[in-house]
């Protein structure tokens, strides 16, 4: 049960630092010490502190959003602060649950763990920006947890921690609502999200306007992460100071990571940014690694000589999953998996993603069935630059990713498929898959 991981060689950090490697499923060391558990800790630091207070602590911790970009969380706000709110209306504060992306459950994690400081940092917000309306987007998949977070928002009404409650603390008018999706993959972009919020089928928005000049029923508002809010909180009780002496220059504070696949502790890891790949391997117990999948098929797939990189925005940028493939695994078959799944999950919007994640598929299904060729290698990297440049939303330029890094650092996966196959018409594509 002890997984405090002491062998994990991080000599260069301070002492305090090596209890972060933490499973938080079974111990939670930094985070259960950092994050207020009592309901409405961090609603009170922030209304001690005032809107601007809040908004310099944000600025001092230089917190980045952890959905996966890591944009100014400071910066956002103030950004939702200065818009103007259409007559009747009022900004909107929106957590994005919608954890979707495979090989990521530490959002899940923190809405098991951390619900308090997850509705605090949404309350600090809320303080912060005067608003009145709040939304959790959950993932539909995640309908195991709506009736503990429904009774936690009771019990904070009941506390008078939103509401008439706030109102009396000196606080908005604020109150959250649970929004369950409905399992679509898209709906954790954040334009998408907020068109299903209002009703809508979940597709993209151009932007801008981004969402914080026109969001929720074209209100200013805020669209954060679980994880951003959890750190909110933490920042607003213990000072942005304290978040920007962990981690590094441009990433400060901690990350949690979703460690999954060939190893011997899987589960949710916290580490300070600019933790190694090698280290986080150490301390899950992993072996044979040959790649690990960082931030999920949206991510990066790096191979032993990358494992000395450093997680964090400077180097590798995360949302968070981190998936282990040792030597049994076919990179090949790893890559197909992810293919199938960008395939399914194009909401369709946009003919690059639709048709383009579909292609990818069926030439994948071709090379696997071996019937492919070598030109169908040479289309893969076609269509991967094709999409990277041409799709409506983030998701569709990240679906070819693992298809990007796999042909790159593992070619011969793919000739194995292709050996004694010189030339397969395309054509012949569709009636051999039928
Ligand atoms: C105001 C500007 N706001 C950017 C805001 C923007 C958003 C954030 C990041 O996601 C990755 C990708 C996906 N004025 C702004 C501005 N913002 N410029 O900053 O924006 P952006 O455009 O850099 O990234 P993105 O397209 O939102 C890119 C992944 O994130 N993703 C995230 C999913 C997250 C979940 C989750 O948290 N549960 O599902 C969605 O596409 O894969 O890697 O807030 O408004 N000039």
């Amino acid at each position: 049960a002890d997984l405090v991981c002491r062998d994990v060689p991080l000599a260069q950090w301070p002492p305090e630092w090596f209890r972060l490697d933490v499973n938080i499923r079974r111990r939670g060391v930094l985070l259960d010490e950092t994050a207020p558990q009592e309901p409405g800790r961090a609603v009170r630091a922030a209304l001690a502190r005032g809107a601007d207070g809040v908004l310099d602590e944000l600025t001092t911790a230089r917190l980045r959003g952890r959905g996966g970009a890591g944009f100014s969380t400071a910066t956002k706000w103030r950004l939702a602060r200065a818009a103007t709110t259409p007559a009747g209306g009022t900004s909107v504060v929106v957590c994005n649950a919608d954890e979707g992306e495979p090989g990521t459950f530490k959002d899940r994690a923190l809405l098991m763990t951390q619900a308090e400081a997850l509705f605090d940092g949404m309350t600090a917000a809320a303080v912060t920006l005067g608003a009145r309306l709040g939304f959790l987007y959950l993932r539909g998949e995640y309908r195991v947890l709506l009736d503990d977070l429904e009774a936690r928002l009771a019990q904070r009404r009941a506390a008078g921690l939103l509401g008439a409650g706030l109102v009396a603390l000196g606080g908005p008018d604020f109150d959250i609502a649970i929004h369950l999706g409905a399992g679509a993959y898209v709906c954790g972009e954040e334009s998408a999200l907020l068109e299903s919020l209002e009703g809508q089928r979940g597709t993209p928005r151009i932007r801008p306007p981004f969402p914080v000049e026109s969001g929720y029923l074209r209100q200013p508002t805020v669209v954060n992460n679980v994880e951003t809010f959890v750190a909110i909180a933490r920042i607003v009780v213990h000072g942005g100071a304290w978040w920007a002496s962990i981690g590094t220059a441009e990433s400060s504070g901690t990350k949690l990571h979703s460690v999954a696949g060939d190893c011997a502790r899987p589960g949710v890891y916290e580490f300070p940014f600019g933790v190694t790949v090698r280290e986080v391997l150490q301390a899950c117990g992993a072996e044979n690694t040959q790649a690990v999948q960082v931030g999920g098929p949206s991510g990066v797939c790096l191979a032993p000589h990358e494992f000395d990189r450093r997680l964090g925005f400077e180097d590798v940028p995360t949302a968070g999953a981190f998936t282990i493939f040792d030597d049994s695994r076919d990179m090949f078959d790893v890559a197909r998996g992810y293919s199938q799944f960008f395939a399914h999950e194009s909401c369709g919007l946009c003919t690059p993603c639709r048709v383009g994640t579909e292609l990818v598929r069926r030439r994948m299904d071709k090379l696997a069935a071996g019937r492919g060729s070598v030109p169908d290698t040479d289309e893969l990297a076609e269509l991967e630059a094709l999409l990277h440049g041409a799709t409506h939303c983030g998701l569709g330029a990240t679906a070819t990713n693992p298809l990007r890094d796999t042909l790159l650092r593992f070619r011969p996966a793919y000739e194995r498929r292709v050996q004694g196959h010189a030339f397969s018409p395309a054509f012949h594509l569709d009636a051999e898959l039928a």
